[in-house]
């Protein structure tokens, strides 16, 4: 994988099938991002697999001129962390949707997050579910009237960055449909890392839960409901850049820089490499329906660890079993604790 002068476009990675999503959907701006960053990484379409569960995002291997796998509901991830494992040096990604990867797939994420494969998971999050026609999601918000929540969803919704770091994530960040250009170079970011990158894409669904995320994407409202996190950059945000972030403690505080008493030396810089402010960071999380005045909610790379990966792991045990020869299955099946009773 290099990332040199390159004649390669988006249009080399499109298949001929035409996607089958609605008019607006998110997915199709994610699609378009996804090629392009496949085309900048110079990637070669044989070595590259996009493997999915169902959903309507999970249709997304279709469109993509490389292999594909549409998946089973929930198991993207055992069928990306099986063919990463056979086959090593194939370019692995994962296409996979809030119900898919953390409904079903729940236990499925948590292990393979643990685990480490080096795989790019693209999860694309609407907080409902779009193929079944609009069930709430364990993304969905408090209060949300679904058809499966008439009056009012009472199910907490899962944090999926806290998730992810909680359960040992190395790669973890996040990015709206609407960030183009942003969610290209956060793909080539988790491409380059060795190890599973979390790619959490809040993804709008115009047909079954529109406006989902409108607090952080109306133009209006964005520069003070969104905080872009850039390494070694202060948490700066707001309309004319006159808000940040500064630590008291372990206390998040959003101060105002006009204010004569604050400096911005006194912002906190955010350090992709420190779990334990990640894990702050990822605890903005506030319901913008519920008040008007919430923490922004963060964007960009909260969190990277370099850490073995599984595959690398699971060679390295093989390659020293075989140092003692070839052996059969009959023998190990036996083991050294079978007999046989006369
Ligand atoms: C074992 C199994 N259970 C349930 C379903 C029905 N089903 C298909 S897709 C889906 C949820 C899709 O939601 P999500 O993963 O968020 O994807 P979206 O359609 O929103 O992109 C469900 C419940 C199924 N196909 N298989
Ligand atoms: S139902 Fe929603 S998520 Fe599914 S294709 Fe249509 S807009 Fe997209």
């Amino acid at each position: 994988m290099t990332d040199t002068l390159t004649t390669l476009t988006a249009k080399d990675f499109t298949s001929n099938q035409e996607p089958k999503w609605c008019a607006g959907c998110g997915d199709h701006a994610v699609l378009q991002q996804l090629k392009s960053a496949m085309a900048d990484l110079n990637l070669k379409t044989e070595e590259v697999v996009v493997v999915s569960g169902i959903g309507c995002s999970s249709r997304l291997p279709y469109y993509v001129a490389t292999y594909g796998v549409h998946g089973i509901h929930g198991r993207a991830l055992p069928v990306a962390s099986g063919l990463k494992a056979a086959r090593p040096e194939l370019n692995v990604w994962v296409a996979t949707g809030d119900g898919d990867a953390l409904s079903i797939g729940g236990n499925h994420y948590i292990h393979t997050i643990r685990r480490n494969p080096d795989l790019n998971v693209i999860l694309l999050n609407n907080e409902i579910y779009g193929l079944t026609k609009g069930q709430y999601s364990p993304t969905s918000k408090i209060g949300q009237r679904t058809v499966t929540s008439p009056n009012g969803l009472i199910d907490y919704p899962i944090n999926t960055i806290a998730l992810t770091l909680g359960a040992g994530g190395t790669f973890v960040a996040r990015v709206t449909d609407r960030d183009g250009k942003f969610m290209r170079e956060i793909f080539k970011r988790g491409a380059r890392h060795r190890g599973t990158s979390l790619i959490e894409i809040y993804q709008n669904c115009p047909i079954f839960n529109d406006n989902a995320f409108s607090a952080f994407t109306d133009r209006e409202r964005k520069a003070d409901t969104t905080l872009y996190v850039e390494h070694g950059q202060p948490l700066v945000f707001g309309k004319e850049s006159d808000k940040g972030i500064r630590l008291d403690g372990f206390k998040p505080v959003v101060v105002n820089l006009n204010d004569a008493s604050v400096s911005k030396n006194d912002l906190w810089i955010h350090d992709e490499g420190d779990f334990n402010k990640a894990n702050i960071l990822s605890r903005f999380f506030d319901n913008p329906n519920a008040s008007e005045d919430f923490p922004p909610r963060p964007f960009g790379i909260f969190y990277v660890e370099d850490r073995f990966t599984y595959e690398d792991a699971l060679t390295a045990q093989v390659e020293k079993a075989q140092e003692n020869g070839e052996g059969t299955l009959e023998a190990l099946l036996a083991g050294n604790s079978t007999w046989t009773i006369k």
